[in-house]
């Protein structure tokens, strides 16, 4: 790596690129002295400078040279370039245009787009296509994001914990105080150069202390935070706790319906705007897993959300109100208060009745971020309402950044997910480019996999899944493979065999793990508390029964029409496809159904053996992901090399703990040998 920096700067890390005719880097142009275009201009002459070790000059009105970039407005650009009032046409506000004009005796690299915030996603398009190599000749790209929200969540404590977070300590904050430094700007890069525009930097579960975020004492240093990230098109949103008016305020009461309540928040929205005029919103988790919310007031969700709504309405504020709501305190044995229901029990009836800048953030899933869960039913259900998809970068459930888990490839299944909520073709990156129903306001929201680690991510492939996640949500057209493709060349290099090597790691490692931990959708079955390593009967609010109810003879939960009701959820033909035994995809077959252990599958093999089956394989796989990695020892930089191969080992003794852990349970459950007579017990 050539970064100077004590952090890799992951996939901005540039090094010298080999383009034969880079006279056209020398001179870079503008239409007048606009001091907006500083941040571009800056990120541009970086990139130049690191990859043709030049020196670019900028020239103001002047554009009398025969090769040139010229970087611009689109409106600055009108009296100069015919075409630039067409292309206005073509762009939205985040939208940008990178063309080569070749005529005459001129040849010109045009960057432009509506506004100095666009003009920097443009520039690290710009910089990423040359450096996966596309040809400069070829240049002609009018890009324009699919979405309007595209955001990364932090589950960051003031304290510098990180809920869920497996790469070291906040980037954000230390010991109640919001840290700025170095690493802040380059936090920014690193997400403007994906496309994100949008930043939550505190954990949604908002307590005692972080309250205070959004007062006085944090306001003013937020401010300059606020900044850095707007230079790069990111506003800040902060989680805030339903509850802040009694906390904050000291009323007897946080009732949305209530004056006083709503006269708090409408004055605590000006102070907000007062310190960041380009403050995005608050993201809320409301009476769910012990945070306060309307329903302790026996209000609805759009009670509470639209009154927040409100306040912030005058400032273009978002209300991004989370629809993980379920009762963590729920029997498990009871068929009624299944868990998977309770997102659209709670929302579909409420359908309608949100304000305009209000979205509902939808985890992909019914339950929460399982290796393997048919995707939400509410994405289809929510015709009236603004939707967000909510991804967990973080590997909470896969792995902890200890294993290597590629999620693109699980996010790709998502979006290509067909609702039929208006018949065929109604997929789920559809209704989130706001094509299917009529709202503006969708998008995709990210828990960050990021902290303060030297390689951001603590697993350095890791970072390949906030790469994906930011080019996803800009396109979720894009395919999987090409992105890891781009990935690969972006962090390592051309090498041929270091993109074939990682490109079968990353796009199989999904699968693995799912084989090696709980295939059939079964999900769950970790250690309570920090959900990593094999526990059976072990997820905490499991603690009133077991979820999958595995007895000796059969497995799984009973959601069809006949059993809790879940697959009524979906619209056709899905509700009748889960509905059978024999039509359910198989890698969902235990969350739709209970299933006997004798039951065969298409395969011709029963259901346990398939248990075991896939326990061996997916270790057997691992150890092929490590040998592709070891065949690129003398490939790849030293450290980077030492630190995966070590999280690869870790890997395939945690695999193979699984692997026993798993298979013992269903032996000494149902007394089944396997039938290729391998070795079960630890
Ligand atoms: C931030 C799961 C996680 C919690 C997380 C919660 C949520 O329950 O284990 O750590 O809380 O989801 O998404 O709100």
């Amino acid at each position: 790596m050539s970064s100077v920096k004590p952090y890799d700067m992951c996939w901005l890390d540039y090094r010298t690129l080999k383009i034969k005719d880079f006279d056209l880097f020398r001179t870079i142009c503008i239409v007048d002295n606009d001091k907006s275009l500083e941040v571009p201009i800056k990120e541009l002459k970086h990139f130049i400078k690191y990859s043709f070790k030049i020196n670019p000059r900028v020239i103001k009105g002047s554009f009398d040279f025969s090769k040139y970039i010229l970087i611009g407005k689109i409106d600055q650009m009108k009296d100069i370039i015919k075409e630039a009032k067409m292309w206005e046409r073509k762009l939205n506000n985040e939208g940008f245009i990178l063309k080569r004009i070749k005529e005459n005796d001129k040849d010109i690299l045009i960057i432009t787009a509506k506004n100095e915030r666009a003009l920097v996603y443009a520039v690290f398009k710009l910089i990423e296509n040359l450096r996966i190599g596309e040809k400069l000749d070829d240049l002609n790209h009018v890009d324009n994001p699919a979405s309007y929200f595209r955001i990364i969540n932090h589950w960051d404590n003031l304290d510098g914990t990180v809920e869920r977070g497996y790469a070291g300590n906040s980037i954000f904050f230390k010991d109640n105080k919001i840290i700025i430094n170095e690493r802040t700007r380059d936090y920014a890069r690193l997400l403007s150069s994906i496309g994100i525009n949008g930043v939550v930097i505190n954990n949604v579960n908002v307590k005692k202390k972080e309250v205070e975020l959004i007062t006085h004492k944090y306001l003013k240093i937020l401010s300059r935070l606020a900044n850095i990230f707007w230079d790069y098109g990111i506003k800040i949103y902060l989680s805030i706790n339903f509850a802040s008016p009694i906390y904050l305020g000291g009323l007897s009461t946080a009732d949305p319906l209530d004056k006083r309540v709503s006269i708090w928040w409408k004055t605590k929205a000006e102070e907000i705007y007062d310190y960041i005029p380009y403050f995005g919103g608050f993201l809320v988790k409301a009476d769910s897993e012990f945070n306060p919310g309307p329903h302790m007031y026996g209000r609805t969700h759009a009670d509470g959300a639209n009154m927040l709504a409100e306040a912030l309405e005058p400032y273009g504020g978002y209300v991004i109100w989370r629809t993980f709501v379920y009762n963590c305190m729920q029997d498990w044995r009871d068929y009624k208060t299944d868990r998977a229901r309770a997102a659209y029990d709670n929302f579909k009836p409420l359908d309608g009745n949100f304000y305009e800048n209000v979205v509902l953030q939808i985890k992909y899933g019914p339950m929460d971020f399982q290796v393997r869960e048919p995707v939400s039913p509410l994405f289809g259900g929510m015709e009236k309402t603004n939707q967000i998809l909510e991804l967990q970068i973080t590997q909470e459930y896969t792995g902890q950044q200890i294993h290597l888990c590629y999620l693109g490839t699980l996010w790709k299944e998502i979006l290509e997910f067909d609702t039929y909520a208006k018949g065929e073709g109604s997929k789920v990156k559809e209704i989130l480019k706001g094509k299917i129903f009529e709202t503006k306001y969708n998008g995709f929201a990210g828990v960050s996999n990021v902290g303060d680690s030297s390689n951001w991510t603590g697993h350095d492939l890791a970072q390949a899944n906030l790469y994906t996640f930011g080019v996803l949500a800009w396109n979720p057209d894009r395919d999987i493979a090409k992105v890891v493709d781009d990935w690969i060349k972006l962090t390592f290099g051309d090498d041929s065999k270091v993109r074939e090597n990682i490109s079968y790691m990353l796009l199989n490692s999904h699968r693995i793990y799912e084989k090696y931990t709980t295939p059939f959708g079964l999900g769950w079955m970790v250690n309570p508390g920090y959900h990593y390593g094999p526990n059976p009967e072990g997820y905490e609010y499991s603690r009133w029964g077991t979820y999958h109810r595995a007895n000796y003879e059969a497995i799984g939960i009973d959601r069809t029409s006949k059993g809790t009701g879940y697959t009524l959820q979906y619209h056709s033909p899905w509700r009748e496809i889960y509905d059978d035994i024999n039509k359910c995809p198989e890698d969902l077959l235990l969350f739709f159904h209970r299933v006997p252990y004798k039951f065969i599958l298409k395969s011709g093999k029963t259901l346990i053996q398939q248990i075991y089956d896939l326990h061996f394989e997916g270790v057997e796989e691992v150890e092929v992901l490590k040998e592709k990695w070891y065949e690129l020892k003398e490939r790849i930089d030293d450290k980077i090399f030492e630190r995966v191969s070590k999280r690869l080992e870790m890997q395939l003794e945690h695999a193979k703990e699984w692997r026993d852990v798993i298979n013992t349970y269903f032996f000494r459950k149902t007394g089944i040998p396997d039938d290729k007579g391998r070795k079960i017990y630890p």
